[in-house]
């Protein structure tokens, strides 16, 4: 998963990007001056990994991950004038999500561009600027359509009529300020428009840049604000990006007793994780064995063959069955073995649809 952090200036996007990957010290000076973005990578803390590693004894246990994209300074600037564009624009249409920093923090010797802190007016300019991208790729993908068809041959006039008829339609409801993610878009429908990777259309986790002083009040927010954005495909946390950037350089012990002290029951970056796979509706599974325990990040609902696909193409292609069990039934067993003697252990086809927690092991012929 590649989630790509946006902002206005100033807003605090390194700093979250710092504590979403490890800490202060993932953030060097140059980094802050270089026009490279940067890449970051979490592990994705879950803790029926622990109890599968003591049971399985590997030698190796490989968490899930997740990568961040955080966007140097100097892209940023152009973002009023020209709208996002060139590289930056590049990075975030690959993401599979987008994570925007909102500035509530109030800190006088950190100007705000616009002048005061209002982070509401901050995520309508935000908005603004992602549809303002689709709009400029919409305007010119009907523009070259309307050429085409004038010299297009019969048979491939329709497939081209369809597709101006479903892009008219989307750029009409953007025009309207409803993101693509919001609008009625057909399975079919979204065929076409996945080639285009607009940016409205993908997921967004709001974080709420909090104040140290307001550290107390993060769950009520949290709370409020979950309602008035209680959108499709958006969510939101409140988080402490300067304080959680610096629990991250601490170790665990340290930063949670810390954690405690301040009133922040969970650190940041689990929470923004968490809250990121249920927006994405992402679950996962797990390989296990004496070599690596892992854990594999999937889509919700999807087959057990396209599961094993994550792993590799070959045991996709060459997929004969999946031992399954869930991890409920193989923690109540105590082991693999206790659990395939009780039956647990189901041999599953295809198309299963794989569940959260599900401990695979695929047979394959290559
Ligand atoms: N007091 C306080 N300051 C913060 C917080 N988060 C960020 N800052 C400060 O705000 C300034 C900007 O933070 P950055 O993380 O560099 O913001 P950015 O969005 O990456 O900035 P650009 O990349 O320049 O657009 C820095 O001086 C940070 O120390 C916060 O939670 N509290
Ligand atoms: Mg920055």
């Amino acid at each position: 998963m590649e989630i790509g952090i946006i902002g206005l200036p100033q807003c605090g996007k390194t700093t979250v990007f710092g504590a979403l990957s490890g800490g202060e010290s993932t953030i060097t000076n140059s980094m802050l001056n270089t026009n490279k973005p940067n890449l970051g990578v979490a592990k994705v803390h879950d803790p029926r990994l622990n109890i599968l590693q003591d049971m399985f004894n590997p030698a190796k246990t490989t968490p899930a991950e997740v990568k961040y994209i955080d966007f140097p300074k100097s892209q940023e600037v152009n973002i009023k004038s020209k709208g996002i564009s060139g590289e930056y624009l590049n990075y975030l249409q690959r993401a599979d999500a987008l994570l925007q920093v909102v500035r509530s923090f109030e800190d006088p010797s950190v100007p705000h561009v616009e002048g005061s802190i209002d982070p509401f007016r901050d995520i309508s300019l935000m908005d603004l600027e992602l549809s303002f991208s689709d709009l400029t790729i919409l305007e010119r993908r009907l523009e070259k359509l309307a050429n085409e068809l004038k010299s297009a041959k019969s048979n491939e006039r329709d497939i081209k009529l369809k597709e101006q008829m479903i892009l008219s339609r989307v750029k009409k409801d953007l025009e309207q300020e409803i993101p693509i993610r919001e609008q009625d878009i057909s399975e079919e429908e979204q065929k076409i428009m996945s080639n285009f990777q607009f940016l409205t259309a993908k997921p967004m986790l709001i974080v709420w840049n909090i104040g140290e002083n307001n550290i107390d009040n993060s769950q009520i927010i949290e709370d409020e604000l979950r309602s008035q954005f209680a959108r499709p495909g958006v969510g939101v946390v409140t988080l402490s990006g300067k304080i959680e950037m610096e629990l991250g350089i601490m170790d665990m012990n340290e930063s949670n007793e810390f954690r405690e002290f301040m009133g922040i029951d969970e650190p940041a970056l689990d929470k923004a994780i968490r809250s990121s796979y249920e927006l994405l509706g992402l679950i996962s599974f797990f390989t296990v064995g004496s070599d690596e325990v892992k854990a594999w990040t999937i889509e919700k609902d999807i087959e057990a063959s396209k599961a094993a696909g994550k792993i590799h193409t070959d045991i996709e292609r060459g997929f004969i069955r999946a031992e399954v069990i869930s991890y409920q039934n193989l923690l109540d067993s105590g082991s693999l073995g206790a659990g395939k003697k009780k039956g647990l252990v189901k041999l599953e086809g295809k198309s299963y649809n794989v569940r959260d927690g599900d401990i695979i092991n695929f047979l394959f012929n290559v």
